[in-house]
């Protein structure tokens, strides 16, 4: 038996890895806290600011069709998305939010680059903001250790394979 990853792992180093980021401007106010929460993440995994590209698209619908290009682009050993849908009146909520969610999953599962979902899909501007502080619970800063994670084990599944 090989165990290929440590499961129970809090730190991942990700000296040498290069990862995209892909923040919504809709609700920008959070998408910019967000953003701030993922380069904690990285730093603290030792991600190089030279290896970290950011991009910007108008809202969330937008962010997977971003990250799908970015991850197909063979650049990046990981994706992170970012952004807030926050539920209104109307049902553009569901639609925004569910193709997001589905899209973003879509785009990993089709490209085998790992994609974090750190698009907050929420009810209230409060519960935004309540995710998107200065902690490590900041949900940027969790999909960013979440990135490091899972390009390392997608690496090193990839690196044992032997075809
Ligand atoms: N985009 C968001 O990122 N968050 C939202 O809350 C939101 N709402 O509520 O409408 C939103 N809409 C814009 C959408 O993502 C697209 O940019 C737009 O429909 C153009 O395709």
């Amino acid at each position: 038996m090989t165990r290929l990853n440590d499961g129970n792992a809090l730190s991942f180093d990700g000296s040498g890895l290069s990862i995209a980021i892909v923040c919504a401007r809709f609700n920008d106010h959070i998408g910019k806290e967000l953003l701030a929460g993922a380069y904690r993440g990285l730093e603290r995994c030792q991600v190089a600011r030279d290896h970290i590209d950011e991009v910007w698209v108008p809202g969330a619908f937008e962010v997977p069709l971003a990250a799908a290009t970015l991850a197909r682009s063979g650049k990046y050993d990981a994706v992170i998305t970012l952004g807030a849908v926050i539920r209104g009146e109307t049902a553009h909520f569901d639609f925004v939010a569910g193709e997001c969610a589905r899209g973003i999953q879509t785009a990993q599962i089709d490209t085998g680059v790992p994609i974090m979902f750190g698009v907050l899909t929420v009810d209230s501007n409060q519960q935004a903001l309540d995710r998107s502080g200065p902690g490590v619970d900041n949900k940027g800063d969790e999909a960013a250790v979440g990135a490091v994670e899972m390009a390392l084990l997608v690496n090193g599944i990839n690196d044992s394979v032997e075809f």
